[in-house]
């Protein structure tokens, strides 16, 4: 038997132990080590019962995600766990499954081959394969409805959401919640078990029968509308169908054929590569080792505008004690009074209680003042984005917070080794970039000074994890790694409108190609106000005699800023919906022609091309300067900040889906029609074409120097 999985005996009572860490996949040799041990277990008089249970902080986490790959390239022949699991269903002695931490995706499969599922306490179960791109395969969703019937089955595997402990025994997927010694209490129940007739779930026919079509048909309008783009949701329904249809066995065979289906598609290779990136990302070459990073206990945050406000909430939500400080106290009341409705909101709707959110609120100080600012383990300096301002309160930060406190900036643009260069602690100085809205945004943009130490690193990074964040550390240039990729994408959107494109057609093709929003919505969203005030401040950066987008400053002159005014490049109405406006149409057509430029038919696929490919270059340049680590890195950046689909995997993995060498012979056409000085090749991607090598390479050969 492979040591991956122990065999022990309890009296009359069999204790099979899973032990593959970190989160006991099926692995190869996990399954085999299992049927081993329970072959040994029937075939041994002196048992009556068998407990299947995981070592270390979880049952299984799902099949080994890591082996997909390698079924994909042929490395590895296709994943059968279905006789593995009949097996286990056949046994003529009942198997209790013991669950803690996590039985999710073939984890909830295995277990749902037993013949009784006990819980701990804190246990969830869960058929998460969607958010992989594939759905269950080794019978998930032929299982699951005849244990939660068919709506349940239909929920969890089509949305991915866990299941806590107690709804799992309300639901009939599991039986009984243990409570104390969780192995104890398994092996009883296993005893008081032993000698019934165990009873096979495939054959549990009771909940399938009865289902209205229209059950269907909502699952599939839900999916569609809350996993737009997505194939894997709406495969998972069609198998979840299959078990009200066809027999167990012919519902497997349609479960296979969806799941390879699934499997073998670029959806699921972009969310698999999600999956990895989001937990690469936490990776620091050289810093875990030599850094004790300590644990911030209280916060500070200046500023209680919309970014201040929402950064003192994350604190909040982390049970952080958070001061909040303003100039006014006007400005104080309405920062307040905005982070109170918020939370007001999140009550109404049920997903927070009010005393939650009176907790939450007991742990903001609002103050005029640096009182308390000494107590502060980390600052967070959320004011306008303006270096001068930034400069003056750093300096005084210097003077007010404990040595040893990180002094953070939220700037999403400016130079941090000049703010840290007003401080006499320039290593304790750190850029955390929060994407606004802020208390709902999952990316953090960490940003490294040249001076910040390892330790200041390490702690925001893990800070960010405890925020609920996924933390990205960046370089120090202008933008970072978000923003400065995103100036080539917003310039192109421009200019495709300069050249004949509508508004609508420019945001619709990227809203088809996967963006949460088009580019020109998302300027709107913001405020054109923003970009204005930055553009004034770098006017001095401009290169004479290269192109830059006409309209947007003629826009702001008229005041138009975009929601906000109820007009920006479109109109709103009170309710923020967009429609288009023939007065900007004109302003465009009128702006592009008093400067000389063509205007053309633009096909969607152009307007897809310049913008994505705008930021597919810009990404390599981010790469070569060493501001982001890894391809990875910047694909996660974009997802969780961006609003870029998931499913595409990100802008430098949706490249290497294209081909790399398409992806440069487009550049190239860009290049001679509109010049070097905006579309000149990365000398990276060209790099790589000539090596015949893609971004995913290049991230290979950064974690195996050498
Ligand atoms: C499936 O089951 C298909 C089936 O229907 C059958 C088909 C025939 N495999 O997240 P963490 C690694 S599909 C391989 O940081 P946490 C992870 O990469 C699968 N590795 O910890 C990380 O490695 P590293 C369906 C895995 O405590 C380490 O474990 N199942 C797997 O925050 C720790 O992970 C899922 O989708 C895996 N299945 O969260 C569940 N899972 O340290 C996916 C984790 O090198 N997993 N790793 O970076 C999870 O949701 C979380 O990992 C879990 C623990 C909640 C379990």
């Amino acid at each position: 038997m492979a040591e991956l999985v122990r065999l022990a005996r309890q009296d009359d009572v069999a204790v099979i132990t899973i032990d593959n860490p970190p989160v006991n996949a099926l692995s190869p040799g996990v399954p085999e080590g299992i049927e081993a041990a329970l072959k040994q277990a029937v075939a041994d008089t002196r048992v009556r019962a068998i407990v299947l249970i995981g070592a270390g902080s979880t049952f299984i986490a799902g099949a080994d995600i890591r082996e997909f790959g390698k079924i994909v390239s042929g490395e590895r022949p296709r994943l059968t766990l279905l006789p593995f699991l009949l097996t286990i269903e056949d046994s003529p002695k009942p198997v209790v499954m013991a669950i803690h931490g996590q039985a999710f995706g073939g984890g909830l499969e295995v277990a749902m081959a037993g013949h009784y599922r006990v819980l701990a306490p804190k246990a969830q179960v869960g058929q998460p394969e969607v958010k992989l791109g594939i759905i269950p395969g080794a019978g998930g969703t032929q299982r699951l409805p005849r244990l939660a019937g068919v709506p349940k089955a239909l929920e969890m595997c089509a949305a991915g959401d866990p299941v806590k402990a107690q709804d799992a025994v309300a639901l009939g997927i599991a039986d009984k919640i243990v409570e104390g010694d969780f192995l104890a209490g398994a092996i009883a129940f296993a005893r008081a078990v032993a000698g019934k007739p165990p009873s096979k779930t495939r054959e549990r026919d009771e909940k399938l029968p009865g289902v209205p079509a229209a059950v269907f048909a909502a699952a599939r309008e839900q999916a569609r509308k809350q996993a737009r783009g997505l194939r894997a949701p709406l495969a998972a329904i069609d198998a979840v169908e299959a078990a009200t249809k066809l027999d167990f066995f012919a519902g497997c065979e349609e479960e296979a054929r969806l799941f390879n289906q699934c499997l073998f598609s670029t959806e699921a290779r972009a969310m698999i590569h999600v999956f990895f990136g989001e937990r690469a990302v936490a990776k620091i070459p050289g810093i875990s080792k030599e850094v004790k990073p300590f644990e911030i206990r209280r916060a500070a945050v200046i500023g209680a505008g919309t970014m201040g406000g929402g950064i003192a909430m994350n604190y909040a939500n982390a049970g952080i004690p958070v001061i909040v400080k303003e100039t006014k106290q006007e400005a104080l009341d309405r920062g307040l009074g905005i982070i109170r409705g918020n939370y007001a909101k999140t009550v109404a709707k049920g997903k927070l209680s009010q005393a939650a959110m009176d907790q939450r609120m007991a742990l903001l100080t609002p103050r005029l003042t640096y009182d308390g600012f000494e107590q502060a383990d980390i600052v967070v300096e959320a004011a306008f984005e303006n270096m001068a301002l930034k400069k003056r309160i750093f300096a005084e930060l210097d003077k007010v917070a404990k040595p040893g406190a990180i002094l953070a900036t939220n700037t999403s643009t400016l130079d941090i080794d000049e703010i840290a260069s007003a401080t006499s602690r320039p290593t304790m100085v750190v850029g955390t970039h929060f994407f606004s809205p802020a208390n709902v945004m999952k990316l953090l943009e960490v940003v490294r000074g040249k001076a910040t130490s390892p330790a200041v690193i390490a702690i925001a990074m893990a800070l960010g994890k405890r925020l609920g964040k996924v933390a990205v550390l960046a370089g120090n240039c202008h933008g970072f790694i978000g923003n400065r990729m995103v100036a080539p994408y917003f310039r192109e959107a421009q200019f495709l409108l300069e050249e004949g494109a509508s508004v609508e057609a420019v945001n619709q093709s990227l809203y088809e190609f996967g963006m949460a929003m088009g580019p020109l919505a998302v300027d709107d969203l913001a405020g054109l106000d923003i970009g204005w005030a930055i553009r004034k401040e770098r006017a001095t950066h401009l290169k004479p005699g290269v192109r830059v987008p006409l309209v947007v400053d003629k826009l702001c002159e008229q005041g138009r800023f975009g929601q906000k005014t109820g007009r920006g490049w479109s109109k709103y109405d009170e309710n923020r919906r967009a429609s288009s406006d023939p007065e900007v149409a004109a302003l465009i057509e009128r702006v592009s022609r008093a400067a000389g430029i063509e205007r053309r038919e633009i096909s969607n696929q152009e307007i897809v091309d310049r913008c994505v490919y705008a930021l597919v270059n810009e990404g390599a340049r981010v790469l070569e300067d060493g501001i982001a680590l890894r391809a990875v890195d910047i694909d996660i950046t974009y997802i969780y900040g961006y609003g870029f689909a998931a499913w595409r995997g990100g802008p430098m993995f949706y490249a290497d889906t294209v081909g790399l060498p398409k992806v440069l012979a487009r550049i190239e056409e860009f290049e001679k029609k509109h010049g070097k000085d905006l579309w000149a090749p990365a000398p990276l991607l060209k790099q790589l074409v000539a090596e015949g090598k893609t971004f995913k390479d290049f991230d290979k050969r950064k974690e195996a120097p050498g």
